[in-house]
């Protein structure tokens, strides 16, 4: 097993599946007791064979019957998988059964009935985990797939899975764990100082490993960006074809869009794969002062939406002078990151590029046509530039750090690795030398869950859903 974790040996049964229309419906069972309780509800078709008999990994077809009632429940495929060759690495059963809100749970209720408990949310592989099937940086993966909202994020969970992070962070420690045996040859000779030799051997050694756990720390920000996406903020003073811009990236007409200015009143939220980024945008109300109470409200609104975004997509109406609105927008966005998305290039300009200098750099602003599309893939090179300013990561096979609880973990191996440096340079003893380094291999640890608490596998295992 791969922790001291307490583990529950009990028997847990979920649906694998998402609840609601669908032809086809999985739920699954795990633990000692998973081929017991199937035997009492599955019924083969065909040539009667006890489920003793049957191959691990195949399906067989069959019903499932509610013996207490007499009926049968559903016409299911069934499948075994016998321990340790399972998803949990316990003995595993699934059930195919038809999809829809109600077949699912009938069969779910009888696996409760004959002794199953509901699983927990991510207990199936929490207890993979825990068997060591997996370790805990691939066990977090498990999750990003699911959750993944464009193909990069998709890429980069399943480099996670396979277990390139966990590799890494592996030979971080193997090179750790090299100095600190060096460090604790010279136990036995605490007394003498260390050889000047073997403590620069240690120094550059240390100063290289700092390195390279910097260059995996610096991948974050864009690990972070393309596992969660980008809260962005369209806005503009009315009129100014934000709306419009909403519909172009999203391919569809979502917002309405009129020449009455101050159409948009309420905010309207929509995610878009922007080059593999998914932008969570929000399209506001124009902001300008009103007398209208109604619009006002709009325009506290999207002065919130624009504070709270992490990027924001100024759209500027090039067909009309600079106003005092803009201004107050322009003026807004300069500490933030943003783009500008010069707008109705398809009409007379009155508003060039140059004009905005004193607001933004020039690479961050965009001549667009909302109105025909015109500019629109500009504008999406230009955004992914802002934000990850890298080569497309989806063709490459380079992993990047898209947990906090990762990159915090290297940060505190780093801070004991330059203590430990600190510690040479006065002379401290192996003894004491070798404690960083423990400390700095412990951090390591619990990236990939050698080194875990239970609070910490609370807090990873209760992001998943059920039955996964
Ligand atoms: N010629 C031209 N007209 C555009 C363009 N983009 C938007 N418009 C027009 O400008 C008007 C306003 O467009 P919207 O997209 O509703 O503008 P908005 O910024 O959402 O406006 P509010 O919701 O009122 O703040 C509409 O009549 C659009 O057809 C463009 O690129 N070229
Ligand atoms: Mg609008």
């Amino acid at each position: 097993m791969n922790s001291d974790i307490p583990y529950e040996n009990d028997t847990i049964a979920a649906i694998a599946t998402a609840q609601g229309d669908g032809g086809i419906a999985v739920i699954r069972i795990s633990g000692e007791k998973s081929f017991t309780i199937i035997k009492q509800l599955f019924s083969k078709t065909g040539k009667a064979t006890t489920i003793e008999s049957f191959n691990p990994h195949h399906m067989y077809h069959g019903h499932i019957i509610d013996t207490e009632q007499g009926k049968r429940v559903d016409e299911v495929l069934c499948m075994l998988m016998k321990s340790p060759n399972s998803y949990t690495g316990e003995d595993m059963a699934e059930i195919h059964s038809h999809g829809g809100r109600l077949v699912p749970k009938k069969i779910l209720d009888l696996l409760l009935k004959l002794g199953a408990r509901p699983a927990n949310p991510g207990e199936f592989t929490l207890r993979a985990y825990l068997n060591g099937k997996m370790d805990l940086a691939q066990a977090e993966a498990v999750t990003d797939v699911v959750n993944a909202q464009t193909e990069e994020g998709l890429k980069q969970a399943e480099l996670q899975l396979e277990g390139l992070l966990s590799e890494k962070i592996s030979r971080y420690k193997d090179n750790l764990a090299d100095i600190l045996a060096e460090v604790e040859a010279q136990v036995d000779f605490p007394e003498e100082d260390i050889d000047p030799i073997i403590t620069n051997r240690l120094v550059q050694k240390t100063k290289e490993l700092i390195e390279n756990i910097k260059i995996l720390i610096n991948t974050y920000e864009e690990g972070r960006i393309i596992k969660n996406g980008v809260n962005t903020a369209i806005v503009g003073k009315p009129n100014a074809g934000k709306s419009s811009l909403l519909n172009q990236l999203l391919v569809k007409d979502r917002a309405i869009v009129s020449s009455i200015p101050g159409t948009t009143r309420d905010f309207i939220e929509e995610t878009v794969d922007v080059r593999g980024i998914a932008l969570k945008l929000t399209d506001t109300a124009g902001i300008r002062l009103t007398d209208d109470e109604i619009e006002n409200i709009g325009v506290k609104l999207a002065k919130k939406k624009a504070e709270e975004a992490e990027l924001i997509i100024a759209v500027i109406d090039s067909s009309t002078e600079l106003n005092n609105d803009d201004i107050e927008i322009l003026e807004q966005i300069r500490d933030k990151k943003a783009i500008i998305a010069l707008n109705k290039s398809d009409i007379e300009q009155k508003i060039a590029k140059h004009d905005l200098n004193a607001y933004i750099d020039g690479d961050k602003i965009v001549s667009i046509s909302a109105k025909l599309g015109t500019g629109i893939e500009d504008l999406k090179n230009k955004t992914r530039d802002l934000l990850i300013r890298k080569t497309n990561k989806s063709e490459s096979s380079e992993v990047v750090l898209t947990e906090l609880r990762h990159k915090l973990a290297l940060e505190k191996s780093i801070e004991r690795l330059n203590s430990f440096l600190n510690s040479i340079d006065s002379s401290e003893s192996p003894e004491f030398l070798a404690l960083d380094l423990r400390l700095a291999l412990d951090a390591l640890g619990k990236i990939t869950g050698e080194v875990t608490t239970e609070d910490i596998l609370g807090r990873i295992f209760s992001k998943f859903c059920i039955g996964k």
